[in-house]
């Protein structure tokens, strides 16, 4: 047992995957104790009053305090390396996560799935095909329900859909998922690490004593590194081999198939862009190794149409289309927005800027002033990317939402595509992606059409 009831545990970090450890060792008996770092916690009162009994320490952590639990559940949000941390760990303190003991207690299969981007895409088309196919499914993890819950709330569950973060990931040693994949590795929180490896390496856990993987064979550093057996499926947008998943020609006529068996045509995903094909056939892959039936997962991809925020068409105002992709949050995510919308007729104007969170945009750029049409920059970010584009193409500066959707609709010809895609976080002028994403609806929903 990897908790036993004996041991001293605690949990740290008291927001959703700390509720949910709390509630999962009270259901199983395991008494423990809770500490978050933050003298103010969200949340607290209700807390308490739900569990009297459990002792809840609000403040620094404190390094011997922390040494003398055998067993800390950390929250993904709490970095393993904060001092009082390393140094439980140093003394022999076992540092884990709700996924540690999501994956010792689950009994049902479980697909698990990581990636810089997407994740959430695939985690719900999956969850979406297995319930298409009749499958008791409990969809959750990082996606937003914690896996504790889904455990204790779904106990008769066929299937568990799970998106992982690396922040999860790293601290679970093993995880045994059915099916693992990783669906593409590009910079992103390189605050939290001390470089790309170890962000990768912790992605690669993923893999872990899984009965099969499924990696992106244009992503090498999706390919799983760990020497066990295990069934090994790739997708991508290429021609596939035999087992694979890919794109094949037939008679002019471009179609998602599985080695030489063309499955559906492109053009009958109601998902939009490019690199919706590639998520689309990911999930293909994910569902044929946790059994899922094929017409099934066709009939999801008819009608999916993909998640708020992620490349999702809003309107058609003036024959201009609009697309908000607020979860766009970094280079990786934004480069496949916009080679995913460009290459029809019209071109992209590109609203994008924000906090950079250190990454590079020089690729981005490139692509910009290559594929773009105009930029729209906001927030911190938009000198760095106005002056890396270079007055290749127009670029103007907004300070809000409302100016930006206004430069952008002046700068589009009818068959142009206007795409927030900002490429950074969004904390510096709005509350959260979502609330981004709303203020482009509101002021995309306030164009109104020349008659
Ligand atoms: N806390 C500390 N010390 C710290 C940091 C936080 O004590 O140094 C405390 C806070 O005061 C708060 C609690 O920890 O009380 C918050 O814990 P948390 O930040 O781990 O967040 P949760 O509410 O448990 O949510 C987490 C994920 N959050 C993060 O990884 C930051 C959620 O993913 C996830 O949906 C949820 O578990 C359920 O599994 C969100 C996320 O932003 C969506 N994820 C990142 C991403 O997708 O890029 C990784
Ligand atoms: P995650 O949960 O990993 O953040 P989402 O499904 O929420 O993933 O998508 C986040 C962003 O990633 C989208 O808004 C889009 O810009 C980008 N994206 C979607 N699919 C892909 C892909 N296959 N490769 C790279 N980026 C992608």
């Amino acid at each position: 047992q990897l908790i036993a009831s004996d041991n001293r545990v605690a949990v740290i970090g008291l927001g959703k995957s700390g509720v949910s450890a709390a509630r999962f060792l009270t259901a199983k008996g395991i008494p423990f104790d809770v500490f978050d770092s933050r003298e103010k916690v969200a949340g607290l009162d209700e807390f308490c009053r739900k569990y009297p009994q459990i002792k809840v320490s609000c403040g620094a952590l404190d390094a011997e305090q922390m040494a003398s639990y055998k067993q800390l559940v950390v929250s993904p949000g709490v970095s393993l390396a904060v001092p009082a941390l390393a140094y439980a760990e140093e003394q022999g303190a076992e540092l884990l996560g709700d996924i540690s003991l999501f994956s010792q207690y689950v009994t049902a299969p479980f697909v698990a799935i990581t990636g810089s981007n997407a994740k959430s895409t695939v985690t719900t088309l999956v969850a979406e095909m297995a319930l298409h196919d009749g499958k008791r499914v409990a969809v959750g993890g990082n996606l937003g329900m914690p896996a504790l819950d889904l455990l204790l709330d779904h106990p008769d569950a066929e299937l568990f859909v799970i998106e992982l973060s690396s922040f999860q990931l790293e601290r679970t040693e093993v995880l045994g998922a059915d099916v693992a994949t990783i669906l593409n590795v590009s910079e992103d929180h390189l605050d939290r690490y001390s470089g790309m490896l170890a962000y990768q390496q912790s992605k690669q856990r993923v893999y872990r004593r899984s009965s099969a993987a499924v990696f992106n064979r244009a992503d090498v550093l999706t390919q799983p590194l760990v020497s066990q057996n295990m069934k090994v499926v790739s997708f991508g947008l290429s021609k596939p081999d035999l087992n694979d998943y890919g794109l094949l020609d037939v008679a002019g006529t471009e179609y998602l198939a599985k080695g030489l068996t063309p499955l559906i045509a492109s053009e009958e995903l109601k998902l939009p862009g490019r690199h919706n094909i590639e998520n689309a056939l990911s999930a293909l892959a994910l569902g044929e190794l946790v059994g899922l039936n094929t017409e099934a997962m066709l009939a999801t991809l008819k009608t999916f149409s993909g998640l708020r925020h992620r490349c999702q068409w809003l309107a058609e105002i003036n024959s201009v289309a609009y697309f908000n992709d607020s979860k766009g949050t970094n280079v990786g995510a934004s480069i496949a927005a916009i080679n995913g919308l460009s290459g029809g007729e019209g071109q992209v104007i590109l609203i994008a800027g924000g906090v950079a969170k250190g990454a590079d945009f020089s690729e981005l750029a490139e692509l910009i002033a290559d594929k773009v049409k105009a930029l729209v920059a906001i927030g911190e970010a938009a000198a760095t990317l106005a002056k890396l584009v270079d007055g290749r193409i127009p670029c103007v500066f907004a300070s809000s939402m409302a100016e930006a959707v206004a430069e952008a609709s002046a700068a589009a010809a009818p068959g142009d595509t206007v795409l927030l895609s900002p490429a950074c976080a969004s904390f510096d002028m709005f509350d959260s992606f979502e609330h981004r994403g709303e203020l482009f609806e509101h002021a995309v929903f306030s164009l109104t059409e020349v008659k």
